[in-house]
């Protein structure tokens, strides 16, 4: 990974690139900076590169220097990054982005800016730090810098601190402690000294949760929560007698597809469980049947064996069901009804996100067939979530199969 730096304060980076855990990465050949000094390229013998701004105001770095600087290290593999104010905001995103390039050219503004049409006409993103006022681009150069290369293979030390990083991502850190046991009369967390490994994650999972939802609730919209729920997770497909709008009382069919692909979206966001409630025992056999089917399937005839079947279980009834998750879980589940209607009192998924966190229970989704849940299930359960909706109308068509998956992404997918 090469970078390669525009700046006409070029004795700003003479300590990063010397330091610590980059100077290290440099002097391994890990990563290659050089740093390109734009006064090299200025317009006169004075070593002027910037002028009056057109229309008033203070200094603009004018494009003819930035552009002969840019000529000698840009080759086809370059991207090109402009730091500014204006640009879009530096996040971990645009550092995994940045770190899938081969050469980062960073060109560091100052004064008021650079002249418009060099950006235009040269940069491919133009990126800010923050939203305060600095005096140059050149700390946020380094900030990228810094940010990018943690991400290139050997970098940092301990690859897994890395690996932990994007898997914990979105979601704040748990506090540290070290050496005094004991220091102004503030003790370390008794959890953090039992030697205990489970109860120590346990711990610092609820930490990180307790302080996210304190500090950077914002952080829930987009963190993947199930690694910090303690909790089993479980999705209940109902097939549930239902009056229809005739008025008569109908059982929806178990079907294969929907076992196979709500399955694989269980498999596929860490479910538990995968229910299927039925009354009707024949409904019951049907399920595993299906399931022994694919099971006992010879190998080649069935590309989609899979383990995710091995999720299924099947009830008679939604208390049974939630009996048995609270005897295996020790803790009564929160129960969540999902719906394809607006309903008085819904809530959005990222309230569903908020109250998991600080409720820290086991937790049941369910899902209707045909006409939906009966009302009765809606009032017994302890949060309805809001229907899934896009387009128009205040009603969705989605398959049972499609819900789950929407949802479970909504949920637990990485965004
Ligand atoms: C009068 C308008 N100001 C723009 C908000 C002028 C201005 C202030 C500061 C122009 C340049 C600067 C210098 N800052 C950067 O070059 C900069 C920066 C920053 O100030 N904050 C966060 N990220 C960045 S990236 C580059």
């Amino acid at each position: 990974m090469r970078f390669s730096i525009v700046t006409a304060f070029p004795e700003y980076f003479d300590a990063f690139l010397n330091t610590s855990i980059v100077g290290r990465a440099v002097k391994e050949g890990k990563i290659e900076i050089d740093i390109v000094n734009l006064r090299d390229y200025a317009i006169n013998s004075y070593g002027q590169i910037d002028d009056y701004s057109y229309g008033g105001g203070g200094m603009v770095i004018r494009p003819e220097p930035l552009y002969n600087a840019l000529k000698s290290i840009k080759s086809e593999k370059s991207f090109v990054v402009y730091t500014s104010p204006q640009g879009v905001v530096f996040n971990q995103d645009t550092v995994e982005a940045l770190a899938a390039k081969d050469h980062v050219i960073l060109i560091c503004g100052h004064y008021e800016g650079i002249d418009e049409r060099f950006a235009e006409k040269c940069v491919d993103l133009e990126i800010s730090i923050g939203d305060y006022v600095l005096t140059g681009g050149e700390l946020p150069a380094m900030v990228i810098v810094d940010a990018v290369s943690r991400l290139v293979p050997g970098v940092v030390g301990r690859g897994e601190a890395v690996l932990e990083d994007s898997f914990y991502r979105g979601m704040l850190d748990h506090p540290h402690y070290t050496r005094p046991s004991v220091w102004c009369g503030l003790e370390v967390p008794e959890e953090l000294v039992s030697g205990d490994h489970e109860k120590t994650a346990r711990w610092r999972r609820r930490q990180a949760v307790v302080r996210t939802l304190k500090r950077r609730p914002d952080l829930l919209a987009r963190a993947n929560i199930r690694p910090y729920l303690s909790q089993g997770v479980y999705v209940m497909l109902v097939h549930h007698p239902v009056l229809n709008k005739d008025g008569k009382t109908v059982t929806s069919a178990v079907t294969g597809l929907d076992l196979h692909d709500i399955s694989r979206s269980c498999m596929t966001y860490g479910i538990n469980k995968f229910i299927v409630v039925t009354p009707l025992k024949s409904q019951q056999e049907m399920v595993c049947k299906i399931v022994n089917h694919w099971e006992k399937a010879p190998e080649g005839l069935n590309p989609m064996r899979s383990e995710a079947l091995s999720l299924l279980k099947a009830f008679d009834s939604i208390e049974d069901c939630l009996a048995w998750i609270e005897k295996k879980e020790k803790k009564k589940p929160l129960t969540v009804a999902t719906t394809a209607k607006k309903r008085a009192g819904a809530l959005p998924v990222f309230e569903l996100k908020r109250i998991l966190l600080e409720r820290d229970l086991p937790v049941c989704i369910l899902f209707g067939t045909s006409w939906g849940l009966a009302d009765e299930v809606f009032s017994g359960v302890d949060v309805v979530l809001s229907p899934i909706l896009g387009g128009k109308g205040d009603y969705n068509h989605l398959s049972v199969r499609s819900a789950v998956a929407i949802l479970l992404d909504r949920l637990f997918g990485w965004r």
